[in-house]
């Protein structure tokens, strides 16, 4: 239902969700092809991608519903500069691989930018005046632009969606969360290599009276911008 003042109000965990469209920015996190695709870097650790695979279509609804009501729209994807610089050794380090990141991989230098792996996947590539945010941590709004472009544009509310539900999804909403903004996390639009942490990550965000912000399907935001 509309109020006079425009807002809607959007069902959602663990109490309805005040959306002020004009307010509000979709911000997808990390739909890449190293985590996603079959092949990737995601796959070459062993993780089951059909986990994050099945987010691809309730994200490319929302996302083109969101594009037909004109409204704004931000991409993120985490990756390394060619020279490795913003790198810490640590992360470079974790996970005792064979391959990390900034090695050769399946599709590229693994998470460097302007890599094949590194890019955005088809079904929800970005499109011109939409910011792609460049990242080298799990959070969205550290080392980057983030912050000053959602102020510029009068920017109070984010929907996050994308991969992975307990790493840089939650990690970006509890940034966000201690930046002012109020979080709504469509559930089907997020996803986890491992099951029990993505719905231990949803939790976590609507604990506590929504101690991050807010957890909803798709289904409701869509039926919000019709
Ligand atoms: N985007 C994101 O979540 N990066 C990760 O490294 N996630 C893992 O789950 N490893």
């Amino acid at each position: 239902m509309t109020q006079p003042n425009g807002t809607k109000s959007i069902d959602a965990e663990p109490y309805a969700f005040d959306f002020v469209p004009q307010k509000c920015a979709l911000l997808i996190i990390d739909m890449q092809r190293d985590f996603l695709e079959p092949g990737g870097f995601g796959e070459m650790l062993g993780n089951d991608v059909s986990q994050l695979r099945r987010t691809i279509e309730p994200n490319k609804a929302l996302l083109a519903a969101w594009r037909g009501a004109g409204l704004q729209v931000l991409h993120t994807r985490e990756g390394h500069r060619g020279d490795l610089a913003d790198l810490p050794p640590a992360k470079k380090a974790r996970g005792r691989s064979e391959k990390t990141i900034g090695d050769l991989g399946p599709m590229g230098r693994i998470l460097v930018r302007g890599e094949d792996g590194h890019d955005i996947i088809a079904e929800l590539y970005p499109q011109s005046g939409e910011p792609v945010i460049d990242k080298p941590g799990k959070g969205a709004f550290f080392a980057t632009d983030l912050h000053a472009i959602l102020q510029n544009r009068g920017i109070e509310q984010l929907v996050v969606t994308g991969v992975t539900t307990e790493v840089c999804v939650n990690t970006t909403v509890r940034e966000a969360n201690d930046r002012g903004y109020e979080c709504l996390v469509p559930e089907d639009c997020v996803g986890s290599y491992f099951p029990e942490f993505h719905e231990a990550g949803l939790k976590m965000i609507k604990a506590q009276g929504g101690i991050f912000g807010w957890v909803t399907h798709s289904a409701k935001i869509l039926s919000a911008l019709s």
